[in-house]
């Protein structure tokens, strides 16, 4: 690889790479601001190589959006509205429970419940929606609510992060998915979403998340204000805490989408493909210490979540099923795909399928061609 890039911009980077050191923030910055996609690409599947070997991870799975409603207003959100908003809607517990019991027969090995800040829903709601879940699908994970939605439960019952983490715990919660935690800058949270915990709160009820021993996620939004420096910030926040509590199990950049947004006026466009393979092969380069960086094929398409198979990407995630975030923001891709579709695309990136459940053990990999 050395050979290749002898004469590249990133000859120094790529020395790093082989020989497994760490890339600082100044790195992180060159890389963003190559245009030597190829070059970075290979860089990252080397590193995919390292850890993964031929391995390309999905999982069978349904989310579920039980409400909309919300309080944080945030700019590039076209999913959240007020309460008297026409589109506002609240799943009551029946509704949730028959999405639960839509897949009992399907193999679903996790369900991905996250929603809106609701001003007024009680606590014991969302505990009731665990036990109704968990009593439906005994075997099926649950990941759900974001660490917004934990820390503005926490503030609503007054008490740590812990104390609401343990309870959710006990009612069926698994782990917690990585959303919400959009770019960790001061200056890009003022601007587009200045209700929201801070970066530094999102990190700290990651970090309880971690202490009592449940696993989590990581995201950032991409593709809107943010600088390149931002960015790598960002990502380096991350690998800071992954080194302190090692609890994150996967990083999942997410494309950011306009339509319908605080920000389609504002000259925004959709993310470029470029710009996806070149954030999430940045992504395997800067957080060396993550097993995973995740492709979510809702956001950026499956065809290029096939392509960033060879880009330092090694999960694609899954059936999805029903998806409304990014699809209120005109989100172009199916509302989920079929595993065999899933299985096809892996397969030919000249990939070995594996289905893995939300904590990466491994549910099947040797699969019949069909
Ligand atoms: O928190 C909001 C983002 C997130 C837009 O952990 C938008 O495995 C694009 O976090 N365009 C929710 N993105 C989705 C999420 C997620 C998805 C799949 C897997 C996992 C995981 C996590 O979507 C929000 C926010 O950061 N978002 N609006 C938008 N217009």
């Amino acid at each position: 690889m050395m050979d290749l890039f002898s004469n590249s911009e990133l000859a120094g980077i790529a020395k790093k790479v082989v020989a497994g050191q760490r890339l600082t923030k100044e790195d992180g910055i060159k890389l963003m601001n190559s245009n030597d996609l190829l070059a970075i690409g290979q860089m990252a599947d080397y590193v995919r190589q390292k850890k993964n070997g031929n391995k390309a991870y999905f999982i069978h799975n349904r989310h579920i959006n039980h409400t909309n409603i919300c309080v944080n207003e945030c700019k590039f959100c076209a999913f959240g509205v007020d309460e008297k908003h026409e589109t506002a809607y609240l799943m009551t517990l029946d509704e949730i429970e028959a999405r639960a019991k839509e897949v009992v027969d399907t193999r679903v090995s996790e369900v991905h419940i996250v929603g809106g800040l609701h001003p007024d829903l009680s606590f014991d709601f969302y505990l009731e929606m665990l036990r109704l879940v968990k009593a439906i699908l005994p075997n099926t994970h649950i990941q759900a609510f974001t660490a917004v939605e934990i820390a503005y439960f926490a503030k609503q019952l007054e008490t740590t992060y812990e104390d609401v983490l343990k309870q959710l715990r006990s009612a069926g919660l698994g782990s917690l998915p990585g959303g919400g935690a959009e770019v960790f800058s001061p200056r890009v949270r003022e601007q587009l979403c200045h209700k929201k915990i801070s970066g530094e709160e999102w990190l700290k009820v990651m970090e309880s998340v971690h202490k009592i021993g449940m696993r989590s996620n990581a995201t950032m939004l991409y593709g809107h204000i943010e600088t390149a420096e931002e960015r790598i910030d960002h990502l380096l926040k991350l690998r800071e805490l992954q080194d302190r509590t090692g609890g994150f199990m996967t990083f999942i950049p997410l494309a950011f989408h306009p339509k319908n947004t605080g920000l389609e006026d504002k000259g925004i466009l959709k993310t470029t493909g470029f710009e996806d393979l070149k954030m999430l092969a940045v992504s395997r380069l800067m957080l060396d210490n993550f097993d995973h960086i995740k492709a979510f094929w809702i956001m950026v398409g499956p065809k290029l979540a096939q392509i960033s198979l060879s880009f330092g990407v090694d999960d694609i995630d899954g059936t999805v099923i029903e998806e409304k975030i990014t699809h209120a923001a005109g989100a172009e891709t199916g509302q989920g795909m079929t595993k065999r579709e899933i299985l096809n695309l892996i397969r030919k990136a000249g990939k070995v399928p594996v289905e893995r459940d939300t904590l990466y053990n491994v549910i099947q990999e040797d699969f019949h061609e069909s």
